[in-house]
């Protein structure tokens, strides 16, 4: 009974020592995105059913124990019953158990089609991607489309433009809304990861995956590479900041103004050569 109880022990403790996700959402304890709430949602029923399953067979397996033990006393004379090749119990715990894992694999089809089903991807994100985010040996690229005229970003081209704007290990996205990237590698495989999010994709040579996600909190989160790409893996951690429109279009904007730099410092108004008219 010692290793349940610590098991259980340990689940209950775990939140408030940090051994358990990353808890930023605005709703308590749960994940930072709508979708990362439904994925945590399938882990606890998960959870659930295995705690069931491991206590309950540990109960059990006490309980023979017990009585295993009751019936080698002196003075009993009943036969030990054997239950190996008992046709019945074969099929209870080989039905159980398909059971359990068909309702597991039936109930997670919709979460599972949401996230990686284009089909089924918010609304929100027909509108195209809002990035390219590449991965390589060991840093995030990042490249957004420039703003057009009217100040809002021009739509994602598949191939580079001279008016994209880059940033290395640094992903804005406007918080409350569904946004997409594409997903790309330079070199091996590695994985996009918003720990915070529940959001984990793998980047995969010759594919251009896309990805959604939304922020459901405005602030900064981790992104991390999740496959063992290298000496350097460790060096891909990056950040992710979710924040309103307006402050995401004033930092593409001095994104566009840092790029557009020539060396030759604006002058100051208050050095402005002052214009004189024809009438002085
Ligand atoms: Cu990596």
């Amino acid at each position: 009974m010692f290793w349940p109880i610590l098991a259980c022990y340990a689940c209950w403790i775990a939140p408030s020592m940090g051994w358990w996700f990353p808890f930023t959402g605005p709703t308590g304890m749960k994940a930072a995105s709508p979708l990362g709430e439904r994925i945590d949602d399938l882990f606890y029923m998960i959870l659930y059913i295995t705690t069931v399953t491991f206590v309950g067979t540990q109960v059990a397996l006490g309980y023979v124990l017990f009585k295993g033990a009751a019936a080698t006393d002196e003075g009993n004379t009943e036969k030990a019953w054997y239950s190996h090749g008992s046709h019945n119990l074969e099929v209870i715990w080989t039905i159980v158990p398909a059971c359990v894992l068909l309702f597991i694999a039936l109930y997670q089809m919709d979460v599972w089609a949401q996230f990686r089903i284009k089909d089924s991807f918010p609304s929100e994100t027909k509108r195209g991607a809002i990035a390219e985010v590449t991965a390589r040996q060991f840093e995030w690229r990042i490249r957004y489309p420039g703003l057009g005229p009217d100040g809002k970003p021009l739509p994602l081209m598949p191939k580079p433009q001279p008016t994209d704007l880059y940033t290395v290990n640094d992903l804005h996205v406007t918080v409350g809304t569904p946004v997409m990237i594409i997903l790309e590698t330079q070199d091996v495989q590695h994985s996009f990861f918003l720990p915070e999010l529940r959001i984990k994709q793998d980047a995969v040579p010759g594919l251009d995956i896309p990805v959604w996600f939304e922020a459901s909190k405005s602030g900064e989160y981790t992104l991390l590479c999740a496959e063992l790409c290298g000496w350097g893996h460790y060096k891909m951690k990056a950040r992710m900041v979710a924040e309103t429109e307006d402050k995401y279009l004033e930092f593409l904007q001095s994104l566009t103004k840092s790029q557009n730099y020539d060396g030759v410092p604006e002058t100051p108004a208050a050095e402005a050569p002052v214009a004189t008219t024809a009438a002085e």
